[in-house]
């Protein structure tokens, strides 16, 4: 029986992976952070009692600024694959921790990288990099592909772009497995609610259920290619699966922005958003409802707040799926209709369960940054 060693198995990508490597028969390992209130919510389907015999789900506390806790949880578990998605991973609060940041989602993969050197177990253990579509940073050329050359602009995608140089190096110093996954945003109903996506889908939903009036974003202009995490999660493990390990662009290869990600969310509700107004002053609003959710007509439903605006912007993110389609045979499954679909859904679902709790005198609390 194969093992896996994921960090960052509490967020979005680590629920997905370790789902799809329990159905491969693996045994997974997670490092979670210790926390003061349970943050296992995106897994705790997948726990197994350790108490029980032959599980083949544990939990081990650590932290990628943690040297001697990783390295001693990689010779506990002896991992043939470690999948590092552990990190800092929201680009505008990197602006406000950029230390942090870099320790975690920087240093943090020498960390792992060394750990497994260190333990002799560098033709055992095959390594893989959450790197980012971040690294394009301002635009060079498009669509980006494995060789387009690289210009952050957050200190999250500065230190993702040390975290991505590392594992080369000790791929080509140490004739290491180590290989990584330049990965374009992929979302999905357990994303983060602060990622634009989920606080679009989410407040779509309360809006049409009257729970809100507003959602307030900043750059509306900003194009992204969206995936699902369920599609990307595959390409990790099909990247940790060829004779040689290499790099690889995951990505749809279409790009939509902000303002029309809003509207395929509305309208997957029927509601019908127009946008008027520039900059500062740009609203969306409502123009007809068609089905079970009525707003009226001229309602303002988004408006734009400054603060979201980041300090250094990506304007354009459309990635060339190509070597990952032909080498991998990695296949899309979901498009963006069908994305945003299953967000929608997802969050209906959970508002229309508060909307009945709050109907029934119980207080739901919500938070919107
Ligand atoms: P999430 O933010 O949902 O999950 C991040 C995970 O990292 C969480 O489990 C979090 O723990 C954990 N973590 C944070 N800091 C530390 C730390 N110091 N030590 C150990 N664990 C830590 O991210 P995603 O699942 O969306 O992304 C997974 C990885 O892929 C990240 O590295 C991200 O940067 C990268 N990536 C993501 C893309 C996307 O579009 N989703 C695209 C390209 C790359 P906790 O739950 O306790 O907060
Ligand atoms: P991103 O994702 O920065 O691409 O990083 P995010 O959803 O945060 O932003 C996407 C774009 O939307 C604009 N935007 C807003 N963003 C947020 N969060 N909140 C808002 O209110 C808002 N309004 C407009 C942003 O300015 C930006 O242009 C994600 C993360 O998952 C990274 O970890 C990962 O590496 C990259 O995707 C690929």
């Amino acid at each position: 029986m194969k093992k896996a060693l994921i960090t960052g198995i509490t967020g979005q990508d680590g629920a997905y992976l370790a789902e799809l490597l329990l159905e491969k028969g693996y045994e997974v390992h997670g490092i979670k952070r210790r926390s003061s209130l349970f943050n296992t919510d995106r897994i705790d389907h997948l726990y197994q009692d350790p108490h029980e015999k032959g599980i083949r789900f544990k939990l081990h506390y650590g932290d990628l600024t943690d040297s001697m806790n990783l390295t001693r949880i990689i010779q506990e578990v002896q991992p043939d694959e470690i999948y590092n998605l552990g990190a800092m991973s929201h680009v505008k609060v990197s602006f406000d921790t950029p230390e942090y940041t870099a320790n975690a989602d920087g240093i943090g993969v020498t960390r792992i990288l060394e750990a497994i050197r260190l333990l002799g177990l560098e033709k055992k253990t095959k390594f893989y990099q959450a790197s980012t579509s971040e690294l394009y940073g301002l635009v060079q050329a498009v669509p980006q592909s494995e060789t387009t050359p690289f210009y952050p602009r957050s200190p999250y995608a500065v230190a993702k772009l040390y975290g991505y140089w590392i594992t080369v190096n000790y791929r080509e110093a140490y004739d290491m497995y180590a290989c990584n996954g330049i990965l374009f945003n992929h979302e999905s109903p357990l994303r983060g609610e602060t990622f634009v996506t989920r606080k679009i889908t989410r407040g779509a939903c309360k809006i049409a259920l009257g729970l809100e009036e507003t959602i307030y974003l900043g750059n509306m202009d900003a194009k992204r290619d969206w995936g699902h995490a369920k599609d990307y999660v595959k390409a990790m493990w099909l990247m940790l699966q060829q004779e040689t390990a290499e790099d690889f662009v995951v990505a749809t290869g279409i790009t939509t922005t902000v303002r029309d990600f809003v509207k395929m969310s509305f309208a997957e509700l029927g509601i019908e958003v127009a946008f008027s107004g520039e900059g500062v002053d740009e609203i969306g609003s409502v123009v007809k409802c068609t089905g079970e959710y009525q707003l009226p007509e001229g309602m303002v439903v988004v408006r734009v707040d400054p603060k979201y605006f980041r300090p250094t912007e990506v304007d354009l993110l459309i990635g060339d799926p190509a070597k990952a389609k032909e080498k991998l045979g990695w296949e899309l499954e979901y498009d963006l209709p069908s994305l945003v679909k299953d967000m929608v859904q997802s969050d209906m679902n959970i508002f229309k369960r508060d909307k009945f709790l709050m109907e029934g005198g119980h207080k739901v609390y919500t938070q919107y940054e």
